[in-house]
């Protein structure tokens, strides 16, 4: 992997700006804005794999999976770059999409874009998509966690200033329920695997063997138990390649926490206040009427 690579995907994240902006009523970096025309004319090829996601919902996790699926549970592969470099972020803007131009197929990449602003290229190539919800209980403490430890993001404040950013869609890439229910309806019209954090948490070697399917390979157990082993928290928490310590601390400061930071279920009931937790109930229970989309929140 050319190093060099590496150092201007850096460069690209290490230059955002906290300043936000919109695209079509979704609250966006202001720096992912100015490189929007290039971001939505972004063109896919087929084979494509996509990995799509709400922030906090398991995507760095799903990255690590899906490489290893493509390249036959090959471990060594999987540790020639990190996840970000390997699996490239389409919604950066340029070197991230130069990066993914000069990728040979198939190729994975990464977006945090609702359904509606995914590059319409995608629509009209044989391309797969896994999505990853998470409940929004448990994503929204990560993402309080992530806009401390990301230095391009503004500082959150408290927690309780953090809730109603949340609860307002006014955090980047915008409103989850939006972003959860806009996949859910797309999810039989494309080739969309669906898939819980939860379930991942509750079950890894059922919901890897569901992507292994999905990608169309027959894997021996041996393999599929490499995957399973150099995809847990553990593993990925000490692997430099997915745990993001090869950024610096001006883009991420992982001092105070980590970006593998728990993984796992219910750590929202650390941080929701009796009052916050009825004034979330609520609304989910306004924005999910008539979906059958169903999220676990503990087990
Ligand atoms: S990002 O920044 O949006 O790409 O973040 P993302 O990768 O979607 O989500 C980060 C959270 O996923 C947890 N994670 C894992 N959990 C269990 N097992 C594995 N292997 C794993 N890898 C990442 C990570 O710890 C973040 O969740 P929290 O709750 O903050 O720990």
């Amino acid at each position: 992997m050319d190093p060099q690579i590496i150092e201007k995907v850096v460069q690209e994240m290490a230059d955002f700006t906290p300043e936000m902006g919109e695209i079509e009523g979704v609250a966006l970096l202001k720096g992912i804005c100015d490189v929007w025309d290039s971001v939505y004319n972004f063109q896919a090829r087929d084979g494509d794999i996509v990995v799509a996601t709400y922030p906090k919902s398991g995507t760095t996790w799903m990255q690590e999976i899906l490489d290893l699926v493509v390249h036959d549970a090959d471990v060594e592969k999987s540790l020639r770059a990190p996840a970000f470099i390997k699996v490239p972020f389409l919604d950066m803007g340029h070197t991230s999409l130069e990066l993914a131009n000069s990728m040979p197929s198939p190729r994975v990449l990464k977006t945090h874009m609702p359904i509606h602003l995914v590059p319409p290229s995608f629509w009209k190539k044989d391309v797969k998509f896994v999505y990853v919800a998470r409940n929004p209980k448990d994503c929204m403490v990560s993402y309080y966690y992530f806009y401390k430890m990301d230095q391009t993001l503004a500082d959150p404040g408290t927690w309780d200033n953090f809730f109603s950013m949340f609860m307002a869609g006014n955090v980047t890439w915008g409103n989850w329920f939006d972003h959860v229910l806009g996949w859910w309806k797309a999810k039989d019209k494309h080739k969309i695997l669906y898939m819980f954090y939860e379930d991942m948490i509750e079950d890894p070697q059922r919901e890897i063997q569901k992507v292994i399917t999905f990608l169309g390979k027959d894997f021996s157990e041996d393999m599929v138990q490499k995957i399973l082993q150099h995809t847990s928290f553990k593993s990925m928490k000490n692997n430099s390649m997915a745990n993001f310590t090869v950024l610096p601390e001006s883009v991420f400061d992982q001092s105070a926490t980590t970006f593998m930071r728990k993984g796992t279920v219910g750590d929202w009931k650390n941080h929701f206040h009796d009052s916050q937790n009825i004034i979330f109930d609520e609304e989910y229970k306004k924005k999910m009427e008539g979906s059958d989309l169903v999220f676990r929140t503990e087990f």
